[in-house]
């Protein structure tokens, strides 16, 4: 353990203690009698709660008074998963706290897995937002993220006979980390009209009246640095009506129903987390989700300035926005209209404030995603935005073409209005128009937007508005939360924790390489970690793995993209093979045990269907006598935040398998690395950039890459001969013969390969995945080779701190401290 601040922490475990019990016989209400493990869990979470608190506060005080530069988050989605382990870590004296627990009579880890994830996001983008609050806290920056409170995070996903089901998950029964503050609130306005008239200096006024109130309501979590007092705020809006609790003239006159259905409605907007992690198009829902969020959070942030009755020149000097994706575009259009409606500024200086104010994160190059909204949507919900962007538009409209008189085209290439019918906004130009830097999440991820859908922007504003911003995960949860024994095991031979404040000093590990006693107990680790994930597997699906086995991981949100499908096909192929073999033969192969684990969004019939299909390949693998430990496929139920936890650790291998060019990043591939597992991936994200860092020896690298994806798609349609990969053929005729259950229900995944083109390039990939699957096999027999590669991998993973991020964020794009 490593000392911090005394002030606040629990001086003996009998303090401890006592503090815990009084939790729960007052705050809980509960007898010691009945205490259960809930119970225990909420007496812990409430005493370090307390802790927390007063670095809370005293944070806030600080930074009220010093008035520093803010960086502010604007993010829809926090995948922040639990928080009591990471409150103990951060205020420490957690052994403390496990010494007293067990007199109490309860088992730390049996207590933590009490605690339900805080699961307000999808997956890559809202996991990346809840590692940057971690990392903003730990350097000390002054930073609030803001977001909904959902009253559902992302669904739970159960597998019933093998198909996804999903159950909602309301997550707030008991929320010990969240304040509400009922006297922060703001009115926002939705629908109405715009009036304009002009005043008596013939200045033209805009006044959007007649619309409908909706009441936002902070809740707060404090967010704890690690090895720093520094805590810094979470701020989640919750919408309610703006009547008070009911419409009191609708009550008195006896219309129950009408005056609680108003309610409801207001309470509809933060109800529930799209569970697309891609897109889910024109739901008025989601606008007002949108609009609701950016115009709360704009008028706190405003309102905060303005306590420090500076110039509105000085806002951009004080305020730094990030747009984490487009989804918080509207925050542009609504930050114009209080500078020009209600604080009377100029549109030129109401402009300038604006661009210098926001950055903006791209994490798609797919076109398809790029998110749009119908303009007569925009007019109907939102009519004095839908004219600030037209007159953003036209102002930038001149701009372009005074730059660029000789190419027409280009107007409407990059115009915000698209000109279909409807017409529609199209959020990421608003988005790129209204910030002064836009920044993709890996280095190939930032060149493929300059070269493609941002192409003209490049043109038009210069390179260096695009810049990037290579993705981290915070060691804090992803190293010492998630391994302490390998936390552990660093700490000793760097003399103390300082790598989880600088991972870059990792690379002194790799002085240990050839160190016997080093290399026994980072191979113990990983077994014990594997022994952790087969009982788990054990428990939770009834299925046993041999911990032995090479461990294979495939865990991200199901999408076709991701290529799922060339995983399961390719354990099919393997499958295959062993069917073929001698018993002497089967001998000789490395036994593997495959999991998967990801949701599918809902209406992704697609995706669906690839669960589907790796679910009836473990029915049949799992149960075949000639196979037994050789083979074994698990689907890992419901994967989140706490379940990777238990996974990243665990793996030898894991897939990362993406078609070149389509994953902006990938952070998955990072937190299994660091854990000392290797990766077999292609050319795209940022395993381009853990292979430069690690090595080219110490990562499987396959597949085509992302210059050659264009011409082999252009081929599949056009060239008249693309043929099917054979080995691929052969798994595809043992789908149709029924193997693996009715054919009919798997043949549009098929189809969608063998007749619609292969978008994926999954026959194209086959048998370069294939080969190296065969490579892995035999360079894992080769345990010692094997273990020195993942020891030199992990000692070079440094680069991948999310802290890393953050700096680079706080020099090139915030202009922060
Ligand atoms: C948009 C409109 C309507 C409803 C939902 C959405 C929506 C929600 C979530 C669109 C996209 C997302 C999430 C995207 C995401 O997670 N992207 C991932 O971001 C990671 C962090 O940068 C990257 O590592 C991944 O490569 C990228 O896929």
């Amino acid at each position: 353990a490593w000392k911090k601040f005394s002030a606040t922490e629990f001086k003996t475990k009998d303090e401890f203690e006592s503090e815990v019990v009084k939790h729960i016989e007052t705050t809980l209400a509960r007898s010691l009698f009945n205490c259960d493990e809930a119970a225990a869990y909420g007496g812990v979470a409430l005493a370090f709660r307390d802790r927390l608190v007063i670095e809370w506060n005293r944070t806030q005080q600080r930074q009220s008074s010093a008035d520093p530069k803010r960086v502010y988050y604007l993010s829809l989605e926090f995948l922040m998963g639990r928080a009591l382990d990471n409150a103990m870590l951060n205020v420490g004296m957690k052994d403390v706290a496990k010494e007293g627990l067990g007199e109490l009579g309860f088992r730390m880890e049996d207590v933590i897995s009490q605690e339900r994830d805080a699961a307000l996001g999808n997956g890559g983008l809202g996991r990346l937002a809840a590692c940057f609050l971690d990392s903003l806290a730990t350097l000390n920056y002054p930073a609030w993220g803001y977001a909904l409170r959902y009253k559902y995070g992302i669904f739970k996903q159960e597998i019933v006979d093998g198909y996804q089901v999903e159950v909602p998950d309301y997550w707030l029964d008991f929320n010990p980390w969240e304040f509400p503050r009922h006297d922060v609130t703001v009115d926002v306005q939705f629908y109405g009209h715009v009036r304009k008239y002009m005043d008596e200096s013939g200045k033209q006024i805009s006044v959007w009246e007649d619309g409908e109130l909706v009441t936002a309501v902070a809740y707060d979590a404090p967010i704890p640095g690690f090895g720093t007092r520094t805590t810094n705020n979470l701020r989640l809006w919750s919408s309610k009506a703006s009547h008070g609790e009911f419409d009191f003239t609708k009550f008195n006159s006896g219309e129950y129903e009408a005056s609680v259905a108003e309610q409801q409605r207001a309470e509809t907007i933060s109800a529930v987390l799209y569970p697309n992690d891609s897109l889910e198009r024109g739901k008025e829902l989601r606008l007002k989700q949108q609009y609701f969020w950016c115009a709360a959070s704009l008028f706190d942030i405003v309102r905060r300035f303005k306590k420090s009755r500076k110039a509105w020149k000085e806002f951009p000097n004080q305020v730094a926005i990030q747009l984490n994706d487009t989804h918080p575009t509207l925050a542009i259009p609504e930050l114009m209209r209080i500078l020009l409606d209600q604080e009377g500024l100029e549109w030129d200086e109401a402009w300038s404030i604006v661009q210098k104010t926001f950055g903006y994160t791209n994490h798609t190059v797919l076109p398809e995603a790029l998110e749009k909204w119908s303009v007569p949507l925009v007019q109907h919900l939102l009519p004095r935005h839908l004219q600030i962007i037209y007159d953003i538009n036209l102002n930038f409209m001149h701009y372009v073409e005074r730059n660029f008189p000789k190419d027409r085209e280009m107007l409407g290439r990059v115009s915000i209005i698209e000109e279909s019918t409807p017409k529609m906004v199209r959020m990421a130009y608003l988005a790129v128009i209204g910030s002064h830097k836009v920044n993709g999440v890996a280095e190939l991820h930032s060149d493929l937007i300059k070269t493609t859908i941002f192409k003209d922007f490049v043109k038009i504003y210069g390179p260096d508005k695009f810049t990037n911003v290579t993705n981290g995960i915070t060691p804090r949860r992803w190293l010492h939360q998630a391994n302490p024994r390998l936390s552990e095991l660093i700490a000793s031979k760097l003399g103390g924790y300082d790598f989880l404040r600088d991972l870059t000093l990792l690379h002194k590990i790799e002085a240990y390489v050839d160190d016997k006693e080093f290399r026994k107990e980072f191979q113990e680790i990983k077994y014990a970690n594997k022994v952790r994930l087969a009982k788990y597997t054990k428990e939770a699906h009834g299925i046993s793995v041999n911990p032995s086995s090479l461990f294979d991981i495939q865990v991200k949100r199901i999408h076709e993209y991701k290529r799922q499908q060339l995983n399961i096909f390719g354990v099919i192929y393997r499958y295959l093979e062993l069917k073929d073999m001698s018993p002497e033969e089967r001998k000789k192969v490395q036994p593997r045990v495959s999991f998967f684990g990801g949701k599918a969004a809902p209406g992704y019939w697609m995706a669906k269907t690839i669960i589907h299909l790796i679910n009836q390949v473990g029915a049949v693998v799992n149960n075949d006598k000639d196979i037994g430990d050789l083979l074994k496929v698990v689907f890992l139920e419901d994967y989140n935040v706490s379940k990777a936890e238990i996974i990243c650790p665990a793996s030898d291998i894991s897939e990362h398998i993406s078609t070149a060019g389509t994953e902006a990043s990938g952070t998955s591939n990072m937190k299994f690395v660091l854990n000392g597992g290797l990766v077999i991936g292609t050319c795209d994200g940022a395993n381009i950039e853990i292979t430069r860092e690690i090595g080219e020896d110490n990562i499987f690298l396959f597949g085509n890459l992302s210059e050659d994806v264009e011409d082999l798609r252009h081929a599949h349609t056009y060239s008249g001969d693309f043929a099917i990969d054979p080995k691929l053929e052969r798994v595809f005729a043992v789908i149709r013969a029924g193997r693996f259950g009715d054919a009919a229900q798997f043949s549009a995944l098929v189809n969608s390969i063998v007749e619609h083109g292969d978008y994926y390039l999954v026959s194209d990939d086959f048998a370069s995945y294939i080969d190296t699957q065969k490579l892995i096999d035999a360079a894992y027999k080769d345990q010692e080779a094997w273990l020195t590669k993942t020891i030199t991998s992990v000692s070079r993973m440094g680069f991948f701190s999310s802290d890393r991020c953050i700096d680079e964020y706080a020099e090139m794009i915030w202009n922060v401290e």
